[in-house]
């Protein structure tokens, strides 16, 4: 992103957060009557006679995952008062739909809609509130345009001396070829003898790179589905080559948020976490509340991990966070978070009442370091 759009940006995040606000009440209803204002806005936009126009080449399916998640994006909004992320998202939103075919009149129509929704549903003082978030960004709708055209917000930087392998190995995920994936990280790593940085220098970026190229509308869901499932197997596959510590006593829970698909980044975490001699209890993605509560009460782990991408999955967070925090049996036990959702805001932890957040496994593996020796 140029000078100028980077001003621009900051500025609209400094806005965002002076300007608005919402009580938690307003936040709740507005909750609470999720999947009624869902249905009032997908009702809407798919009667709507312009609706061919604003689709253009995407689909009916995509627009309403869209709504969906609007929906949980702005209760996680809402309920942290974290318009900074609102103001830095918003512009991401316009892009990926954009490239996939909308066009920028369906968000007009679209947030026109949640305002109605709103109107309809909720009673006049939580309406107002919440109705000023919308009319703050309709009346930014043409700067969000001019952003959502600026450079890439979910990056992974690469050492130089890395950038070659990291390119290759990148080139064989996008031709879904598996075998040259492994013999490539194994040649790799029998040379450099360094899983980890193999895993933070080459593997990372390179999904990272996937999700870019899903994002500008270059490769399909399904091609970034094989280069994600083909780097599992490379993980199952490397995973006996890490050099690791006899396996100790402190127990670590990892696990993704509910609701968090994304697993790889937190599987990452743990493989770290084992080969530094810890009891890892690695969970995978989307653990539900009730699952996770009982998994703590009989492993009683020191540490507790939690991995959130997507920043409509934070609140589910919190939750955790302050049912953990009236339990005597969990007095002691630390909690960490990471994932894309606290990289991009790097204060957000805070808000959530972790004891702590790292960037990314090596951080990880530092930070427990810190707490338990
Ligand atoms: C693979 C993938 C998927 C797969 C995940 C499959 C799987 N088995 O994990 C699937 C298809 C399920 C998926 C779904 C979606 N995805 Co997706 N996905 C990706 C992709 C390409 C790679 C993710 C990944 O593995 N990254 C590599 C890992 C190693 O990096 P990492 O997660 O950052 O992890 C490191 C650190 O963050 C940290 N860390 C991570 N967890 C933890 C935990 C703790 C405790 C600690 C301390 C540290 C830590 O350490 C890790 C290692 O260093 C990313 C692109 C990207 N930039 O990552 C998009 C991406 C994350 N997805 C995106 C989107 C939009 C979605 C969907 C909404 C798409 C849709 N329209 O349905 C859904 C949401 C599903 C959900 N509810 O979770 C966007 C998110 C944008 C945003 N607004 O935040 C991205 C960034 C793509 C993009 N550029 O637009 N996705």
């Amino acid at each position: 992103m140029n000078r100028e759009m980077n001003e621009i940006l900051e500025n609209l995040v400094g806005e965002a957060q002076r300007e608005l606000c919402v009580s938690p009440e307003s936040a709740q209803a507005y909750e609470k009557e999720k999947e009624t204002l869902l249905q009032i806005v997908n009702d809407r936009l798919t009667e709507h006679p312009d609706l061919a126009r604003f689709l253009g080449a995407g689909s009916l399916q995509v627009m309403y995952d869209n709504h969906r998640n609007h929906v949980n994006f702005m209760i996680n909004v809402l309920k942290l008062n974290e318009f900074a992320m609102l103001a830095r998202m918003v512009p991401w939103v316009y892009r990926v739909y954009h490239r996939h075919g909308f066009s920028y009149d369906y968000f007009l129509e679209e947030l026109r809609a949640w305002q109605g929704a709103v109107l309809a549903r909720l009673n006049e003082k939580h309406a107002k509130e919440i109705n000023r978030v919308y009319d703050w960004l309709l009346d930014h709708h043409e700067v969000m345009i001019a952003l959502s055209s600026g450079t890439l917000i979910f990056t992974a930087p690469v050492m130089p001396e890395w950038r070659k392998q990291k390119d290759r190995f990148l080139s064989f995920l996008l031709d879904g070829n598996f075998e040259s994936c492994l013999s490539l990280s194994e040649r790799i790593v029998r040379e450099q003898k360094d899983v980890k940085e193999f895993y933070l220098q080459v593997v990372q970026p390179s999904l990272y790179d996937i999700g870019t190229l899903w994002e500008e509308g270059k490769i399909s869901v399904a091609e970034e589905h094989l280069a994600t499932a083909i780097v599992g197997r490379v993980m199952a596959s490397l995973y006996t080559r890490i050099p690791r510590r006899v396996r100790g006593k402190k127990k670590i829970v990892l696990t993704a948020a509910p609701n968090e698909f994304h697993e790889v980044g937190c599987r990452m975490v743990a493989d770290f976490l084992e080969a530094e001699g810890w009891d890892v209890y690695y969970l995978g993605a989307n653990t539900p509340q009730v699952e996770l509560f009982r998994l703590l009460k009989k492993v009683k782990p020191k540490v507790l991990g939690i991995s959130v991408t997507m920043p409509f999955n934070l609140v589910q967070v919190e939750e955790i966070v302050t049912r953990l925090q009236r339990e005597e049996d969990f007095q002691e036990m630390k909690i960490m978070v990471g994932g894309i959702a606290f990289n991009l805001f790097s204060d957000l932890w805070r808000k959530l009442g972790v004891h702590g957040w790292a960037k990314d496994a090596e951080t990880a593996v530092a930070l427990v370091r810190e707490w338990v020796g």
